[in-house]
């Protein structure tokens, strides 16, 4: 039988509400959520994306060409999305060339690692890391100013439908995958949720 994105879901539930449910984001959505915190996590999520981006890339570069439209409207959006980071960080006079805190690095080091896996654990991998912001940030509900911008920018319809594309990418994928390469998804799945908490408890953790 084919694994699927929802069965990963069920299965390991308990560690998927770790990696979308934070007392980071809850704080967002209180406005309690210190300057100190956020902005760490803005300059390391920064980090994250520009080695994300590279992901994508290589993502394209093995996908079929059905799952092209899809994936390069992911790559456009990437584009938009880096530019975003550097007007955010520019507000807040942020500088954005900072070195990697060593969650952040472990979790671009891993999605450089999954360059040497087949393409549906890679579809997954992507599907995972779009799906966390997609629900971590819309989760906590309405957020206050200036949080409610970020909350928008992966809780948004559009976004939320790029992710349900991904979805099905990663599901046709694994249809036709080996049993072996269905659990090589399914450990990149876990491990994409392990690396997105541990990835807002190093922005938390930042507070003085
Ligand atoms: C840590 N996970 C992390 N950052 C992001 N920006 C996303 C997922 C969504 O692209």
């Amino acid at each position: 039988m084919s694994l699927s994105c929802n069965q990963l879901l069920e299965k390991h539930r308990q560690l998927w509400h770790e990696a979308t449910v934070h007392p980071f984001l809850t704080q967002c959505q209180q406005g309690t959520i210190k300057a100190e915190q956020f902005n760490t996590w803005l300059v390391q999520d920064y980090q994250f994306v520009l080695e994300f981006t590279r992901m994508l890339a290589r993502i394209v570069a093995i996908a079929p060409q059905s799952d092209f439209d899809i994936l390069l409207s992911g790559l456009s959006a990437i584009k938009d999305e880096l530019n975003w980071f550097q007007a955010k960080a520019s507000e807040r006079s942020l500088y954005l060339d900072v070195p990697k805190q060593p969650t952040c690095a472990e979790y671009c080091d891993y999605m450089h690692s999954l360059a040497l896996s087949p393409y549906p654990v890679q579809s997954t991998a992507l599907w995972g890391i779009e799906f966390a912001y997609n629900q971590g940030w819309q989760l906590p509900g309405t957020m206050p100013a200036p949080y409610s911008e970020f909350a928008d920018r992966w809780g948004n319809p559009g976004f939320t439908e790029y992710v349900k594309q991904l979805e099905r990418l990663a599901d046709i994928s694994l249809e036709t995958a080996s049993e072996t390469i269905q659990e090589q998804a399914e450990e990149a799945f876990v491990t994409v949720a392990k690396l997105e908490k541990d990835f807002w408890q190093m922005a938390f953790n930042s507070a003085q």
